[in-house]
């Protein structure tokens, strides 16, 4: 079913023949672009929450469900999370969520950016059938964003990842917060940093929320290069320990995606990657990356974890 790997790239994650998954020409109504969605599986089946920009350059978030996480997408007639006056934090948009299922509320967390008049900021809401949603509202001041949840509590705290932008420096790496209850957060502590002289060396995000395993939480980001053309967005592959997230166990040095199709390269932003969600199937051991590429579509690509555990355990 994947279609062939990109000579140059690490041949780990091989991209769906389907791609690009879902595009705006799929929306039930006029949308100028559907890219960076987030993926749940509720049981039957795949769902994915888009950011869906419309033409007024604003986002929101809408939900698309597949029985095979492939093809016969069926899309929400109504988004389910979009601007308005009554959400000033966010009137300029909603943008890049990820989906963390918590058994302890019996619901999903979505955390997006929430775009507004002093800049991009954190924000988090609960649902528990991705057809209605309870805002919990902005957790993590502007300037901040690239947010994702863990799906359990290390010690007593949630753990939620996030990028603030420096003060000093203007430095853009991965950060992560503690709560007891999703509301008030313990101070920004740490992660991992942009890598100076290498592709992920100007800014780094979070991607999907990072994934329990046997090795360690499994995580994937978006690191972004200057280059004379502009800016390429690609993704590399970390493993955090999993009772002290702050400790990175393992990091690719190489990229593990990074765009290479036409629908990568071509678009409103061309040359962009952004993961922002995944799905491990516990029984086939397939793990499914679903991105936004150049800022346009949606697509995915394929791996296993044991395939990608096994590379990431030949990193240094
Ligand atoms: C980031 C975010 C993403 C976007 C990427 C590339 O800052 O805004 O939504 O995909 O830039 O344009």
């Amino acid at each position: 079913m994947p279609e062939s790997w990109h000579p140059g790239e690490q041949r780990v994650f091989r991209r769906a023949v389907a791609n690009p998954l879902l595009t705006a020409d799929d929306w039930p109504y006029p949308v100028n672009a559907v890219f960076n969605p987030a993926v749940a599986h509720d049981g039957e089946q795949t769902v994915l929450v888009c950011r869906v920009e419309d033409f007024q350059g604003r986002s929101h978030l809408s939900v698309a469900r597949s029985a095979d996480g492939l093809n016969g997408w069926s899309i929400d007639p109504e988004p389910l999370i979009y601007p308005s006056a009554d959400h000033q934090a966010e009137m300029w948009g909603a943008e890049d969520p990820r989906v963390t299922r918590v058994d302890e509320l019996g619901a999903w967390v979505i955390a997006y950016t929430a775009y507004g008049p002093t800049g991009p900021a954190v924000s988090l809401a609960t649902t528990a059938d991705f057809r209605t949603v309870e805002r919990i509202g902005v957790v993590c001041p502007p300037d901040d964003k690239n947010a994702a949840l863990l799906p359990r509590r290390i010690g007593e705290h949630f753990v939620l990842f996030h990028r603030p932008r420096t003060v000093v420096g203007g430095h853009a790496d991965v950060w992560m917060s503690r709560s007891l209850d999703l509301r008030s957060w313990l101070a920004p502590e740490p992660v991992f940093r942009a890598r100076a002289g290498q592709w992920d060396s100007a800014r780094i995000g979070m991607g999907p929320p990072p994934l329990e395993t046997s090795d360690g939480w499994l995580v994937a980001y978006h690191g972004v290069r200057h280059t004379v053309a502009g800016e390429l967005y690609r993704v590399g592959l970390a493993l955090l320990d999993l009772e002290d997230p702050l400790k990175v166990v393992r990091r690719s040095p190489e990229w593990f995606l990074g765009p290479a199709t036409a629908y990568e390269l071509q678009g409103d932003v061309p040359g962009v990657v952004f993961p922002c969600g995944w799905l491990h199937d516990p029984f086939t051991d397939s793990l499914r990356l679903y991105y936004g590429a150049a800022d346009s579509v949606v697509a995915m690509a394929e791996s296993s974890l044991s395939e990608v555990l096994d590379r990431l355990s030949r990193c240094g």
